[in-house]
C-alpha cells in the first residue's frame, strides 16, 4: 500500500513539475496575479520605444509588450515600462526587476548563454552603420581612417567598431558614453567626426539633431544586429508566451488578419486562420492563456506589418523601408513557425 502511495505521489509531483502546470506557478502566473507586465524598454528611441509628454509609451518594441498584455489581460495597457540604459539592461532582467527586455537588443551567443538569458525571436533585423556631417565630405566608412567616433558603452556597437577598424587597418579614436543622449549630443557638438549605432538607431537619433538634413548615413553596414525580446533562463512557459506573441503577429500579417478585420476573421473557414484566432484547437491553453490569445493581440495591437508601418515605416517619421524585415513571402527574413 505504502509503495503504491509513494509511486502515485512521485507521479503526481512529476506531472506537476514537468507539464503545463508551470503556467500556474511560473512568471506568467505571477504576472496574472500582479495584474500587469513589467517591460524593460530603452530610455527613448523614436519609433522603437519612446514616451510622449503624458508618459504614454509607443513604438515597435513597445507594441510587443502591449501585445503580450493583450494576450494575457485582453487589454494592451496593463504594462509598466521601465526605461533602461544599454549598460544596465541585462542586470535589470537578471535580477528580476523586469519580466522581459523589449528594446533594440542584439541577439548574440554570449548574451544568450553566459548571461543566463533567452532570446525569444527577432522583431527587427538590423546592422550597424555610421552617421557623419555632410560637410566632412566622406561617402564611405572606408574613408574614416583617423576619425573620432562617438559610441555607447555596453553595446555590441563598441565591439563591432573595434573589429571593423582593425580589419581595415584604419586608426580611429573611440569616444564612448553611458547614454544615447550623451552620445548624440557629443557628436552634434563636434566632439566626434562620426556617430555609430544600429542603423535603426541612426535614423531615430538623427531626428534629435538640430538640422537632421546636414547629416548622412554612410552606405556600409558593418555587422549583423538581430534585435529581439529577451527573458531569463529557467521559465520555458514564459519564453513560449513571449516567442509566440511575436510569432502570432507575423503569422497574422501573413494570413491577412488585421486590427480592422479581426472580428470578421472569427467567422473564417480557413483552417490556418481558425487556429490563429482560436476558433479551432487549444493553442492558447498550451501556453497558459485563453484560446483567443492571438485574436486579442491582433484586435488590440495589430499584426507585425501594421505595427511596423505605424511606428517605423511609411506612417511614421522614420519612413524605414521593410527591407530585411519584410515577410519571407515578400523576399524578407521575417518568418514565423506555423500555429498547428
Ligand atoms: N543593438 C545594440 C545597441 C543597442 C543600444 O543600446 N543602442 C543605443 C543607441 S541607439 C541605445 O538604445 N541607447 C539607449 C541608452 O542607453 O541611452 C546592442 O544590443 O548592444
Amino acid at each position: 500500500m505504502h509503495k503504491i502511495f509513494a509511486a502515485a505521489l512521485v507521479a503526481a509531483v512529476t506531472t506537476v513539475c514537468a507539464g503545463g502546470a508551470q503556467a500556474q506557478t511560473g512568471l506568467l502566473a505571477q504576472i496574472k496575479a500582479r495584474g500587469n507586465l513589467i517591460c524593460g524598454v530603452g530610455p527613448g528611441l523614436a519609433g522603437f520605444g519612446i514616451p510622449d509628454a503624458q508618459g504614454n509609451w509607443s513604438g515597435l518594441d513597445v507594441d510587443l509588450c502591449r501585445a503580450i498584455s493583450a494576450a494575457v489581460f485582453n487589454d494592451p495597457s496593463k504594462v509598466k515600462y521601465i526605461p533602461l540604459s544599454s549598460k544596465d539592461r541585462f542586470t535589470a532582467l537578471q535580477s528580476g526587476e523586469v519580466d522581459l527586455l523589449s528594446r533594440n537588443t542584439t541577439w548574440t551567443m554570449s548574451r544568450d548563454t553566459s548571461l543566463g538569458l533567452n532570446f525569444a525571436g527577432v522583431n527587427y533585423y538590423d546592422g550597424q552603420g555610421f552617421l557623419v556631417r555632410k560637410k566632412l565630405g566622406v561617402d564611405s566608412a572606408l574613408k574614416l581612417a583617423g576619425a573620432s567616433v562617438c559610441t555607447q558603452q555596453g553595446t555590441t556597437t563598441e565591439l563591432n567598431l573595434a573589429d571593423y577598424f582593425r580589419a581595415n587597418n584604419m586608426k580611429y579614436e573611440v569616444v564612448a558614453f553611458g547614454t544615447a543622449d550623451e552620445t548624440i549630443k557629443a557628436y552634434e557638438s563636434g566632439r566626434c567626426d562620426a556617430f555609430t549605432t544600429d542603423a535603426s538607431g541612426l535614423y531615430a537619433e538623427r531626428l534629435k539633431l538640430s538640422v537632421p538634413a546636414d547629416h548622412i548615413v554612410l552606405p556600409e553596414i558593418i555587422s549583423k544586429e538581430p534585435l529581439g525580446p529577451v527573458v531569463r533562463h529557467g521559465d520555458d512557459n514564459w519564453l513560449d508566451v513571449v516567442k509566440w506573441t511575436h510569432n502570432a503577429m507575423l503569422n497574422a500579417e501573413e494570413l491577412g488578419i488585421t486590427k480592422a478585420n479581426a472580428d470578421e476573421m472569427l467567422k473564417s473557414d480557413n483552417p490556418e486562420i481558425k487556429r490563429l484566432v482560436g476558433t479551432e484547437g487549444k493553442f492558447g491553453e498550451a501556453i497558459g492563456l485563453p484560446n483567443d490569445w492571438a485574436y486579442r493581440i491582433v484586435k488590440h495591437v495589430g499584426n507585425y506589418g501594421e505595427s511596423f508601418e505605424k511606428n517605423v515605416g511609411s506612417n511614421s517619421l522614420l519612413k524605414i523601408a521593410r527591407g530585411q524585415n519584410a515577410l519571407w513571402t515578400k523576399g524578407g527574413l521575417q518568418y514565423a513557425p506555423p500555429i498547428r
